[in-house]
């Protein structure tokens, strides 16, 4: 049985986001988010579902890191909730919110977990929505005080911290494909979200890094690369474009490189940048290339690629693999994918660090007999992207650590709670939790600091 030893000191974590699992969306004084309007929009999420009450992790959570710890987790990525902090954006703080996330931290730190923040997984205050959400510039500098409040408070105890989750998904699955809130279909508006997302991040950087003094800062956005159908030119053209637009126009900036000159001319020849970028200010993509102390890496699947691309039709699966298998959100199990993108970030863009902030699969294992679930292919699909990772680390690419998406089954955003990520089970009638096979597994991998693989 080959066993694939990790360095020392690598970090083995779990990660959840705010709306996903708090629930409690009107109480101490959070506002709704755009999230909120958007959920409670008839016909944009699967059933009308919402994340009003979720997981009450807001309500739980005592119990939910007390069986972290027991399972001996290390780390936990979880997101804050904007409007629960700052209601109505500027700095007029909610106290009760930032309390909350002030007795997380210190309840993390007494189990011996270390906390890594994320201060935007898609929430943002209804009342910044209305101002003109990510599109608008001025949503900039509320972000840039969302990261200054809550680093002045948290910082003495939080080392890790992740500006914003998925920019694309910010950006271009928000503004542009229109199956997240605010649910927009505009290109320019979309492009204009995701310069604003990365000059935001820019800007957050020094401020959290002057508040903490011992922070490391990153960002993690998703990384699905593509793949050509074949070798022909148009199918080759088809993965180029779709790297352009999911990886390349979020990456190359933030490593200096401005934005992609292939898909600026792509972009302008359909229409979508009438008057180029305009929206682009002198020293923006100096403050964008700000360098980060790590990357964070969420992946999970890739794009094979063919023909004549419209990104207009958001297909998963446009090409499916006769050979592979695919889980219940129709993504393929390519642990390649995540191999790729690590050295490729390794050796093509020189990142200084990497961890994987998200990974993980979406299967319905519920109890069979007794409290039991057992999510086998979910314990493999682990195996293959784990010893992948393992690979690039022997390449010499530096991940420092691993976070599991997810802690527990929770909202999956327009699909509702047809999706089940967690590796501990959610009973939505009860909130009883269970743990799978998957998260003893887990624990087990953690205590050795290495994989079996049968
Ligand atoms: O649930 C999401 C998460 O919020 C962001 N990354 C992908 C996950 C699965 O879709």
């Amino acid at each position: 049985m080959p066993v694939l030893q990790f360095p020392e000191n690598f970090v083995w974590g779990v990660a959840t986001s705010a709306y996903q699992i708090e629930g409690a969306w009107d109480e101490d004084g959070r506002s709704p988010s755009h999230w909120d309007t958007f959920a409670h929009t008839p016909g944009k999420t699967r059933n009308g579902e919402n994340g009003d009450v979720a997981c009450d992790h807001y309500h739980r959570w005592p119990e939910d890191i007390a069986l972290m710890a027991s399972l001996g987790i290390q780390a936990y990525r979880f997101s804050v909730s904007w409007p629960r902090i700052l209601p109505t954006g500027g700095r007029k703080v909610n106290e009760a919110g930032l309390d909350y996330y002030d007795k997380l931290v210190d309840g993390l730190l007494e189990r011996g977990i270390r906390p890594f923040i994320t201060l935007y997984h898609w929430e943002l205050p209804q009342t910044l929505q209305e101002l003109g959400g990510w599109p608008a510039r001025e949503v900039v500098d509320h972000f840039v005080a969302l990261a200054d409040v809550v680093s002045r408070r948290l910082g003495d105890r939080v080392k890790d911290w992740i500006t914003h989750n998925e920019p694309w998904c910010t950006s271009m699955l928000s503004h542009q494909i229109g199956l997240h809130a605010p649910g927009w279909q505009n290109w320019l508006a979309a492009l204009r979200a995701a310069h604003h997302v990365l000059l935001s991040h820019g800007l957050a950087m020094p401020v959290i890094r002057a508040n903490a003094p011992q922070a490391e800062v990153g960002i993690a956005p998703n990384y699905e690369p593509a793949y050509p159908l074949t070798r022909t030119e148009a199918d080759l053209n088809a993965a180029r474009i779709w790297d352009g637009y999911y990886i390349r126009w979020f990456n190359d900036p933030l490593f200096g490189r401005h934005y992609p000159a292939d898909m600026v001319a792509y972009y302008e020849a359909q229409g979508y940048l009438p008057d180029g970028l305009d929206f682009v200010q002198a020293n923006d993509m100096a403050t964008i290339a700000t360098p980060v102390d790590f990357i964070g890496v969420n992946n999970y699947t890739r794009q094979i690629m063919s023909g004549e691309i419209s990104l207009d039709q958001f297909q998963t699966a446009a090409n499916p693999n006769p050979n592979a298998s695919y889980t219940e959100m129709n993504w393929e199990v390519y642990p390649n994918g995540l191999y790729d993108i690590l050295n490729r970030l390794h050796f093509d863009y020189q990142a200084p660090k990497i961890y994987i902030t998200e990974n993980g699969c979406s299967y319905s294992d519920g109890p069979s007999s007794g409290s039991r679930i057992a999510d086998t292919r979910r314990i493999e699909y682990f195996q293959s992207y784990l010893a992948g990772i393992h690979k690039a680390i022997g390449n010499g690419v530096p991940v420092a650590g691993y976070f599991v998406w997810s802690f527990m089954d929770n909202f999956e955003w327009s699909l509702g709670y047809s999706q089940r990520f967690g590796i501990v089970y959610v009973d939505y009638e009860t909130q009883q939790r269970l743990p799978k096979d998957s998260a003893f597994w887990y624990g087990d991998v953690i205590r050795q600091n290495r994989l079996e693989i049968e």
